[in-house]
């Protein structure tokens, strides 16, 4: 899928997205399910390739000799298999999916969707110029998101920060994302950004440094926030115990699974942590379970559910458009409630494999 424009964050730049999708087939029904690995392993240790590959050999061959199976049974028969947690998500949505088109059930309301509509945060690039951010921010601002995230990096920091707060005022909600790029040694350049009046400051340091981030908790007035750090529930309770952060972004992918992903937002909000949606690009099909988790009530915080026109010209299914408000809607069909179109599906199409279910 060919990217609108390069979106370049503290660890590379991408200006295609390589999608591995899978789908279910019963008697009755299709399930999608979308990995949002990306094509190097960059983001976290997990890559496109890599996910097909564990998908094939591992835990398509352990949910077949599983047999007949419920939706909530996918995590514990894969639980063997170590990691690959985005890998394990995709599969998991496409049982799921599956299970709810043959049930009429909306995934929303089989999470405990509480909105039928969500409002919708931008993810912003690094550029090469100030002047080229603003632009592109006050484009977005423009189509009407209620949220800003700019991406940050050592070089990249308060003074695009600091451009966006004076040329768009104290009324917008902004936020940034530094994707893991700095240390504790940078603290005093992060504080600097406490002046700006953020929502919040999105992993600053490491994946595994949660104490490091409890340490720098305590050096900000920006509150912390994790993403990369937590990939299940057992990381969120710890991060809370350490005082590591005091809002959680939560993607299915990275925590191996949207029913993994309501574990989180419960402990979240039984803890007072705020939680919102996080974003790694998906088609319509990611991005339409995303807006239904999205809806529970826990998500406090404009999430990276961005239209589908964000990173797309085409989406492969009807794109998700912003309301007049600045919200996207939950869908309220059977399962994720959209589907590939065939023919966008099939041009974008690279490789299928088919694995076929042993005969009972
Ligand atoms: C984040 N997402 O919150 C990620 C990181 C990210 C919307 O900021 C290709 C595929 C490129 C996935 C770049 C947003 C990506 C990607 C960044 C995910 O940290
Ligand atoms: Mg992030």
């Amino acid at each position: 899928m060919p990217l609108r424009s390069p979106f370049r964050t503290s660890f590379g730049v991408e200006s295609e997205r390589d999608v591995l999708l899978i789908r279910v087939v019963t008697p009755d029904a299709d399930g999608w399910g979308e990995c949002v690995a990306m094509s190097q392993p960059l983001y976290s240790s997990e890559y496109v390739d890599g996910a097909a590959d564990v998908v094939r050999r591992f835990l398509i061959p352990r949910l077949l000799a599983a047999g007949e199976l419920d939706p909530q049974q996918v995590a514990a028969v894969l639980e063997p298999v170590k990691g690959h947690r985005m890998a394990k998500a995709a599969l998991e949505l496409a049982v799921l999916d599956v299970w709810l088109r043959e049930r009429g059930e909306s995934l929303g309301a089989y999470l405990g969707a509480v909105r039928d509509r969500v409002p919708a945060g931008v993810s912003v690039g690094i550029m090469d110029t100030v002047p080229e951010l603003l632009d592109v921010v006050r484009d977005f601002v423009g189509q009407g998101y209620v949220r800003v995230k700019l991406k940050i990096a050592p070089g990249w920091d308060v003074e695009p920060v600091r451009a966006v707060r004076e040329r768009f005022g104290d009324d917008l909600l902004l936020q940034v994302d530094a994707n893991a790029a700095y240390t504790l040694a940078d603290a005093t350049t992060l504080a600097r950004l406490d002046a700006f009046d953020l929502l919040l400051i999105e992993q600053p340091l490491a994946e595994d440094d949660l104490r490091q981030h409890a340490e720098l908790a305590k050096l900000l007035r920006t509150p912390v926030c994790l993403d990369e750090s937590i990939e299940s529930a057992k990381d969120a309770a710890d991060a809370i115990a350490l005082g590591a952060c005091r809002i959680v972004n939560i993607k299915p992918g990275r925590v191996g699974g949207y029913l993994e992903a309501r574990r989180i937002h419960d402990l979240c909000q039984a803890h007072g942590v705020a939680v919102w949606c996080g974003g790694m690009l998906e088609t319509g099909l990611g991005r339409a379970a995303n807006i239904a988790l999205a809806a529970l009530p826990g998500f406090s915080l404009p999430g990276d559910t961005s239209a589908s026109d964000r990173y797309y010209a085409e989406d492969i299914t009807e794109p998700f458009l912003l309301d007049a408000d600045g919200c996207v809607a939950v869908p309220a069909g059977p399962g994720l409630g959209v589907e590939p179109v065939p023919d966008i599906l099939a041009a974008r199409t690279t490789s299928t494999e088919w694995r076929p279910a042993p005969n009972k």
